[in-house]
């Protein structure tokens, strides 16, 4: 039996439309930091040089945005988010992060959502260089989630233990925001939770 390839209430666009908050921000190279800090064994920062020495990988996919559009067949380009989570090693009580980007957008999610093969720091869209537009030098890409969780200008990692809302998230979108139980809006019930049962949208 096939899946469906489209979540539920998405609908398919070809192009690649441009959403975010604010304007496109100028990203100075030679300040540019990638923090990593937090409840994990060893912080860090990368300058630009150090993120682009470690090994890349490409990843095919379909991502998803919670304003109903969906595009198929995507090729990003990066280093991996687990070469990132390797260096840090969060600690056996870290359980969230709060992912920051520039202009002080955030957003959260579980590590468990994070540490994935597929998440990437991108740099390249279709083999060609992000536009600014669409995040450029560098953003974050995490296809099984709604995609404002890929935070466009990406600057750092912080890890928690507390759940911590990010940007849109505190204007009332999903903690977690999984395309395919249709988690838009609002927070999971804990007690729900507990019993195993998904949050709420
Ligand atoms: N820094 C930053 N990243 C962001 C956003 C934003 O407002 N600021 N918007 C998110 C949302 S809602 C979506 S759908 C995607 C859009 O990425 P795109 O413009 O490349 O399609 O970026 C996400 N990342
Ligand atoms: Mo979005």
């Amino acid at each position: 039996m096939d899946l469906p390839r489209l979540p539920p209430g998405q609908v398919l666009t070809a192009k690649w439309p441009v959403l975010h908050f604010a304007t496109v921000p100028a990203v100075d190279l030679a300040r540019w930091r990638f923090r990593v800090w937090g409840a994990v064994a060893h912080p860090y920062n990368l300058d630009w040089e150090g993120l682009r020495a470690l090994p890349r990988r490409e990843v095919r996919c379909d991502i998803h945005c919670v304003t109903r559009w969906s595009r198929f067949d995507n090729t990003f380009g990066g280093v991996a988010v687990q070469e990132l989570l390797a260096r840090a090693e969060p600690l056996e009580r870290a359980r969230f992060v709060l992912v920051h980007a520039e202009q002080e957008y955030t957003t959260n999610l579980p590590i468990a959502d994070l540490d994935r093969a597929e998440n990437l720091l991108a740099f390249t869209h279709g083999g060609e260089p992000l536009t600014p537009e669409h995040g450029g030098p560098v953003r974050l890409l995490v296809p099984h989630l709604y995609f404002w969780k890929s935070a466009k200008w990406v600057t750092g990692f912080e890890f928690l233990e507390e759940d911590e809302p990010g940007f849109w998230e505190r204007g009332g979108y999903h903690m977690r925001g999984d395309p395919w139980q249709e988690e838009r809006y609002g927070r999971p019930d804990p007690a729900r939770m507990r019993r195993g049962g998904r949050g709420g949208g």
